[in-house]
């Protein structure tokens, strides 16, 4: 019998490669994103094993609905890719726009917990399932702007942690993939369009692409049924953690 997955922000980067790689697999793949043009495009790709969810991630009653109620084949979900998400910014915390925050609060952790809660029940009482949420390197690294985003990952790497404790006894499997560098749209989105100052974030760099968060996706979810992957950091091999900052005071 096919398998099912769902994955929140199918319109692009990590969620479109990851969908593309479970539809090329034999799966039903049940997708979320706002641009409804992109779904439908999506939709004319990949056929009827996708089903094409239109709705925003911080409504909570659209989210509930949709994830909760999921017509057949794609309503008992095997697995639920908490992929949806966004920076904006990277002002100081004293300079950023409190609307930018409240965007990725409301995003990152709210439409996270919103997709969580749907899908979560019906694993548990069918003892089977897989919660993957992406996290990423800056819920655990601080760099200078990444404020509120970081804090959002930090949220989604701890939240996930805990779900592993209340899940204990049951089949159920959760893990937080953490990446660092990847190009996709994610600092277009960051730089509100700003298609120049994006291309800048990986100028000179060799970073992590889409498909390689999708594989990392894929071999998770496909280990031996008492395998829990509880953490997983990606970096491409350009990056790694910095030395801490110190500035130093001028003598007088
Ligand atoms: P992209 O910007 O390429 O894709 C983001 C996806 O999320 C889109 O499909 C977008 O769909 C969807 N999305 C964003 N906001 C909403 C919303 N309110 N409602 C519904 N869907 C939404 O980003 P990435 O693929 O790079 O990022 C995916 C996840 O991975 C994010 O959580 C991000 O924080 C995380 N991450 C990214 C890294 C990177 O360097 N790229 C590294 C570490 C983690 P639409 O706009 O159509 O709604
Ligand atoms: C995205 C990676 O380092 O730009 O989560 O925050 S980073």
């Amino acid at each position: 019998m096919p398998r099912t997955i769902v994955i929140t922000g199918v319109t692009a980067g990590f969620g479109r490669a990851t969908a593309a790689l479970f539809i090329k697999e034999g799966w039903n793949v049940a997708g979320t994103g706002r641009r409804k043009e992109r779904l439908d495009a999506l939709s004319a790709e990949w056929g009827a094993a996708f089903l094409p969810l239109e709705l925003d991630m911080r409504d909570k009653n659209a989210v509930s609905a949709a994830l909760g109620h999921l017509p057949a084949p794609w309503a008992e979900p095997d697995v639920l890719v908490n992929n949806a998400g966004l920076a904006l910014g990277l002002s100081t915390g004293q300079e950023a726009d409190l609307d930018d925050w409240e965007t990725m609060v409301d995003t990152n952790i709210k439409g996270l917990l919103y997709a969580t809660r749907a899908v979560l029940p019906g694993m548990v009482a069918r003892n089977r399932g897989h919660i993957v949420n992406l996290g990423s390197i800056a819920g655990t690294y601080p760099y200078r702007g990444g404020n509120v985003y970081g804090a959002t990952k930090a949220f989604v790497k701890q939240f996930s942690l805990s779900l592993r404790t209340d899940l204990l006894g049951t089949a159920v499997r959760v893990t937080n993939i953490e990446p660092g560098l990847c190009e996709s749209e994610f600092s277009l989105v960051r730089f509100k369009g700003d298609q120049a100052r994006a291309d800048k974030v990986y100028e000179g760099t060799c970073p992590l692409v889409p498909d390689d968060i999708a594989e990392t996706v894929r071999w998770v979810t496909h280990l031996p049924a008492h395998v829990n992957i509880n953490r997983l950091e990606v970096m491409p091999v350009c990056q790694a953690s910095g030395p801490l900052s110190v500035v130093k005071a001028e003598k007088n």
